[in-house]
């Protein structure tokens, strides 16, 4: 029934995984996605918005509201990971869907989300899955929002692990999402909101592999099956490394909204470091008073029969 639906306002950075995380939330029978807002950092922000419009198309839903960040992290992501959505955008099962009719609907990011928590009548779930600064500049406009927010899971963060930011000057402690805008990742704490973390800890049992790549190719006869194996697809790169390798990043923090028991967690006081050769890290802090719960692990058989069963379904 609609009474027991949640309230979702999505975040994302226009990776391969966001878009999947997006598609995950339309097929959440729980879950009301009241808006989509775009960050401009993992990809380029138009080719962002073309991909989300054409999903939303496809799914008959472009009654949910999109935005466009116009802040810019101080440190861009790779130009090569940020192109990507282009290759999405040409694939067939999107190059015929036409969206032109309904870009002029695109507002800014942070009037998308300020208008949707003020609307609000029962607390709204954020899912992040890029960076924070959309939601930071919101909260430091209009704090008295914060009380509008009933958790905040943020795909973000490297705690008892290695980061996945590999570039110079820096240490490669951090984790990207928070790497991008490390000042906003800093001040997403002050505002004692209930976040839980999905980190690099939990994320790193779930790369994209051929072997699960195979079983979604079984069932490809159904759209978002097809559609996520395309969009994997794209992520397998040549190099394997860890540095190159994809993982499901943002459709496992998604999960975390239909399947928590498949979690294992911890609450902990943590810090951020804003700048220098460790910017973004985030580190155990006892004493903080920045309260967050971690994933440490999910259950793998669970996570993938869950996402093999809900891509399945149309
Ligand atoms: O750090 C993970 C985050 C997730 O939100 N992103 C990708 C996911 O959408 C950044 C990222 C880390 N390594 C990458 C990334 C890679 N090899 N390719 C593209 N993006
Ligand atoms: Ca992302």
């Amino acid at each position: 029934t609609t009474s027991a639906k949640i309230s979702v306002l999505l975040d994302h950075d226009g990776s391969a995984d966001d878009f999947l995380s997006m598609v995950l939330l339309l097929l959440m029978d729980h879950v009301d996605l009241i808006g989509v807002s775009i960050t401009p950092a993992d990809c380029y922000g138009e080719n962002a918005v073309e991909t989300t419009l054409k999903l939303l198309s496809k799914a008959g839903r472009l009654d949910i509201p999109v935005g466009l960040g116009n802040l810019h992290g101080i440190n861009a992501f790779p130009s090569e990971w940020r192109a990507r959505p282009k290759i999405l955008n040409a694939l067939p099962l999107l190059i015929n869907i036409d969206t032109t009719a309904s870009v002029s609907t695109v507002v800014s990011s942070q009037v998308l989300l300020t208008q949707k928590l003020k609307e609000a009548e029962a607390p709204v779930s954020i899912l992040l899955t890029g960076p924070c600064t959309n939601l930071v500049q919101v909260l430091a406009q209009e704090p008295s929002l914060a009380q509008k927010i009933g958790s905040v899971v943020w795909m973000a963060g490297a705690i008892d692990v290695v980061g996945n930011v590999r570039t110079f000057n820096h240490d490669g402690t951090a984790e990207w999402n928070v790497f991008w805008d490390p000042i906003s990742s800093a001040k997403l704490l002050q505002y004692s909101l209930p976040l839980t973390f999905i980190p690099l800890d939990a994320t790193n049992a779930v790369p994209v592999t051929f072997d699960f790549l195979k079983r979604l190719a079984l069932q490809s006869n159904h759209f978002y099956s097809d559609l996520a194996g395309q969009f994997w697809a794209t992520t397998i790169d040549t190099i394997p490394s860890y540095d190159y390798t994809y993982f499901m990043w943002d459709v496992l923090a998604t999960s975390y909204l239909a399947i928590p028991e498949a979690f294992t967690t911890e609450t902990i006081e943590i810090d951020i470091l804003s700048s220098g050769p460790g910017a973004g890290r985030t580190y155990r802090k006892p004493g903080s008073g920045q309260w967050v719960t971690i994933a440490t692990g999910v259950n793998k058989d669970h996570f993938y029969t869950y996402l093999l069963d809900k891509f399945n379904q149309s």
